[in-house]
């Protein structure tokens, strides 16, 4: 049996990868933050039937000394580094925290493999905010980086760490460019949950509009749970590479909200109001990701449409506020 250790385990793409892993019979160790909220931490584990089935163990990215003991003590064979301060706009309040957590979080967490695990196969969390004002399109491995916020530069660092990582030491460690993933365990405060709540309570007579930022900025969306099988291929490879996991098809914010509402036969024009209170210090205008490597190396291919991603987030909120 293998051993997997994931870092960010509580959030949704470590809950969607353990159950992925688990399903492959992997003993799967999820690194956990300290928190006086202990009895609700897990919820998503809890909501995949998971949370008895995975080992959970307290560390923080901010302690080289727990994540050390944590590999020591699991000899993992795989470690998948998930945790981060992940929502852009908090990084321009929160960009210091940013910088420590989300950048040199994954290199503390290199070294504590480097030390005690070396010959484990590491996965690093990329983000397409990394191509941030974009120099070409779509994007792929050797589109040129621009980084337009602290949270997409902080990335930029820990993804540069991974690849000299795996130059200087040879470790097996490959980074996964991921564009934007959803699904019903999406974090509230990312716009796709935050319109699929939305339409949910409107729909429930609960509220009677949302307020949106840039409704205009276009994102190439998939689904979370494609997306964590991505990151496991990614680990089967012999050799350890980059890639863009993305669709190949960009849509607007706006355009989301159309099929969200659409789902719960409702129309975005009579509910959506916009506030520049939302908007962003810099913007990230057009994301949109060329698959065609993981398609031929990995056998990767997203298989789960938009419209089909919205119908199930406004499904699971509807059932959610209804409980
Ligand atoms: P989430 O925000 O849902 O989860 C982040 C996780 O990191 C949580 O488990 C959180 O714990 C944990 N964490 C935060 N700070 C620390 C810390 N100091 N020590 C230990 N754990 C910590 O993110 P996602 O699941 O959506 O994304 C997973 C990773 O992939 C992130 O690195 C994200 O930046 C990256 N990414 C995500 C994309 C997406 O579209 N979802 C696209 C590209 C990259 P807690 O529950 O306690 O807050
Ligand atoms: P993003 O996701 O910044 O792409 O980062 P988010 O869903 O927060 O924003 C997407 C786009 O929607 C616009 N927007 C709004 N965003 C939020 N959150 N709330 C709003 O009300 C709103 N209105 C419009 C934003 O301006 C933006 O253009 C996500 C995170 O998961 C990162 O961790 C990950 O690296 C990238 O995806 C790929």
């Amino acid at each position: 049996m293998k051993t997997a250790l994931i870092t960010g385990i509580t959030g949704q793409d470590g809950a969607y990868l353990s159950e992925f892993l688990l399903g492959k019979n992997y003993r799967v160790i999820g690194l956990m933050r300290r928190s006086a909220s202990s009895d609700v931490i897990g919820e998503r584990l809890r909501w995949l039937g998971v949370i008895d089935k995975v080992t959970l163990v307290e560390g923080n990215l901010t302690d080289l000394g727990s994540l050390i003991r944590t590999v020591q003590t699991y000899q993992p064979d795989e470690v998948y580094h998930l945790a981060a301060q992940s929502f852009v706009a908090t990084s321009w309040q929160q960009p210091s925290l940013t910088g420590l957590v989300t950048g040199l979080g994954a290199v503390t967490m290199l070294e504590a493999v480097r030390i005690a695990r070396p010959q484990a196969r590491f996965y690093q969390a990329s983000s397409s905010e990394m191509f941030g004002k974009v120099q070409a399109i779509p994007q792929s491995e050797t589109t040129p980086f621009y980084p337009r916020s602290p949270y997409a530069a902080a990335k930029l660092y820990a993804h540069w760490m991974t690849v000299n990582y795996r130059e200087s030491f040879g470790m097996h460690a490959s980074s996964g460019i991921l564009f934007n993933h959803e699904s019903p365990l999406r974090g509230i405060e990312f716009v796709t949950r935050r319109i699929t709540d939305g339409v949910a309570r409107i729909k429930l007579g609960l509220a009677d509009h949302l307020t949106l930022g840039n409704v205009e900025a276009k994102r190439d969306w998939g689904h979370a749970r494609d997306y964590v099988r991505a990151m496991w291929l990614m680990l089967q490879q012999n050799v350890a590479d980059d890639y863009v996991i993305a669709t190949g098809r960009t849509m607007r914010v706006a355009d989301f909200a159309a099929l969200a509402f659409a789902a719960a036969g409702l129309s975005m024009d009579d509910h959506v109001r916009t506030d520049q209170a939302l908007m962003r210090p810099a913007e990230v205008e057009l994301l949109l990701g060329d698959p065609r490597k993981a398609e031929r190396v990995l056998g990767w291919k997203a298989s789960v449409t938009l419209e089909q991603l919205a119908a199930e987030m406004v499904e699971a909120d509807l059932a959610r506020l209804s409980r």
